[in-house]
């Protein structure tokens, strides 16, 4: 008889979004393991029903993914009761791979899987059914010590692996609610081709053990797809494939239209971009094949800020790109960073010109906060604007709307007062064009729930949410 794993997925309360990576990781592990995945994102989580899951299950090992910021509270509750339950625990994902160490001081963590986890997790389950096995990519503890091991040379090729397991997936149609019209969300990449100083990718951790930027054969987006709908009772008629960098050359870009297009299947898609590698030569390619939608990071109308984030986004260029997206159809979402470290109140006057002059159907603009395992965020420490939680359970705030920080040189008011009055001046303008594009692809089922569960109610609920999480 197999033995059993229990992949957690701890998730945010207010986002349901299918556990793509423990999916991935379901999928190498199913031919020797019995993999149970439990995804508790979009829910609330209730500490005896997880302590009755992991009874019934019995797993061997309770694997838990987890992300920075409101997933932490969530994902600490789930570990403890797994670990007053006698299971070993092991985390993977952005957070732990960042702060491998800090995470295993923790006694309800047993080992921590850093970056890529297809692989190395496999290892680890085999050192644990006992098998003498040199283990790479992973933190653990030894009689109370934290070792950390190099990273793995067993590259992983993207176009080998099996589908990701949706069919693993408890009541896998709640991901696509609508009849018609419904999205699926796709990994098609790892890391980043770029190093932009305030991402996750620019992380050491994330560069030696996630590896290089690599990109699957466009042929598996339509195979995933493919797999996918016939699991499900709604139609999907969506591909995201938006990750942080998707459409990475003009060459990638051909043959991922191509695909598209050859595949017969009609589908439409979304996708992320970046202005420095984007032309009209691509903007015609990819509308041509059923593109809707490009995602694409300004960050800054700083040339200071700019060179500072290795993002260079010239602004002729941009306005001449976005304008031409638009023509095209495809819907343009710029994102905008402010309050940046070290940027000036002058500085902060240019992103928001910027922000009038490249147009876009929707201007997301964030404050900027400070992610754990950046260079930024070393800036941050290193100029005592930051206060580097001391446990794993103080990052829960991080990434929060209401928890914010301000580690630029604009004073406290100026920033936050154009934060806000820009976003709501912006969001709302969002919310119409969003609306007009449901109403454009005749996604009817969307344009009404739209009126309710929109961005502004999102953001209230998450910041209330924030302010009662409670860790038993
Ligand atoms: C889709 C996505 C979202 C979705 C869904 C969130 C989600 N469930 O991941 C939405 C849009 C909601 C979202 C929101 C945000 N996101 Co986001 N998002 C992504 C994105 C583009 C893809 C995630 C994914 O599916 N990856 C593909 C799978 C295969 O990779 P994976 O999950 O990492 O899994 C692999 C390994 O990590 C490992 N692994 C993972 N889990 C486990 C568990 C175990 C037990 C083991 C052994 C191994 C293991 O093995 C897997 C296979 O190799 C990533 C970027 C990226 N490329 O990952 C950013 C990313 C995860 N997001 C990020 C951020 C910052 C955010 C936001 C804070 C942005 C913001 N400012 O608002 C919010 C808040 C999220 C929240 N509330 O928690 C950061 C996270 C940084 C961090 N330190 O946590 C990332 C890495 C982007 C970046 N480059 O900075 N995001």
């Amino acid at each position: 008889m197999k033995k059993k794993i229990l992949l957690i997925e701890p998730g945010a309360r207010h986002t349901l979004y299918p556990p793509i990576g423990l999916m991935h990781l379901a999928a190498v592990l199913r031919d020797e393991y019995e993999v149970c995945i439990k995804d508790y994102s979009g829910e609330e989580i209730i500490g005896e029903e997880v302590k009755k899951i992991i009874e019934e299950i019995n797993p061997f090992i309770v694997g838990v993914r987890v992300l920075t910021g409101p997933p932490i509270p969530r994902a600490v509750l789930v570990s403890k009761i797994a670990k007053n339950l006698g299971k070993t625990v092991v985390w993977g994902g952005p957070h732990p791979t960042i702060l491998p160490e800090q995470s295993l001081r923790e006694e309800y963590i047993d080992s921590v899987v850093i970056g890529e986890g297809e692989h190395t997790f496999k290892q680890l389950l085999k050192y644990y059914e006992g098998e003498k096995i040199k283990l790479e990519g992973v933190g653990m503890k030894t009689n109370g010590k934290i070792k950390i091991t190099p990273a793995s040379k067993h590259n992983i090729d993207l176009d080998k692996l099996p589908m990701p397991a949706w069919d693993l997936v408890e009541n896998v149609n709640k991901y696509f609610p609508n009849k018609e019209h419904n999205m699926l969300p796709i990994s098609t990449t790892r890391g980043c081709a770029f190093k932009c100083g305030f991402c996750h990718n620019s992380n050491k951790n994330v560069k030696e053990y996630l590896g290089c930027y690599r990109i699957a054969n466009p042929k598996r987006a339509i195979e995933e797809y493919k797999f996918v709908q016939n699991l499900i009772k709604n139609k999907i008629d969506i591909l995201d494939v938006g990750e942080d960098l998707h459409l990475v050359s003009e060459d990638y870009a051909k043959r991922f239209c191509d695909e598209i297009k050859n595949s017969g299947l009609n589908l439409k898609w979304f996708t992320a971009a970046r202005y420095q590698t984007l032309t009209k030569e691509m903007i015609d390619l990819i509308a041509d094949s059923g593109c809707i939608r490009v995602l694409l990071g300004v960050e800054s109308g700083s040339e200071r800020i700019q060179m500072m984030n290795n993002k260079v986004v010239k602004l002729e260029h941009a306005k001449e790109m976005a304008k031409y997206l638009r023509k095209k159809g495809i819907f343009a979402t710029n994102a905008y960073i402010f309050g940046h470290p070290t940027e000036t109140e002058e500085e902060l006057k240019q992103t928001i010109q910027f922000i009038k002059e490249i147009p876009a159907d929707e201007n997301l603009i964030q404050l900027y906060r400070p992610m754990p395992g950046t260079p930024y965020f070393q800036i941050c420490v290193e100029a005592g604007r930051v206060k580097v939680p001391e446990r794993l359970e103080d990052w829960g705030g991080f990434g929060v709307l209401g928890h914010d920080v301000n580690v630029s040189e604009v004073p406290d008011k100026i920033l936050f007062s154009n934060f806000y009055k820009t976003n709501a001046l912006q969001q709302s303008k969002y919310w119409i064009n969003q609306q007009k594009f449901f109403l454009r692809n005749n996604m009817y089922e969307e344009f009404f729930r739209n009126l309710v569960k929109n961005r502004f109610t999102f953001k209230l609920k998450e910041f209330i949410e924030s302010k009662n999480e409670k860790i038993e």
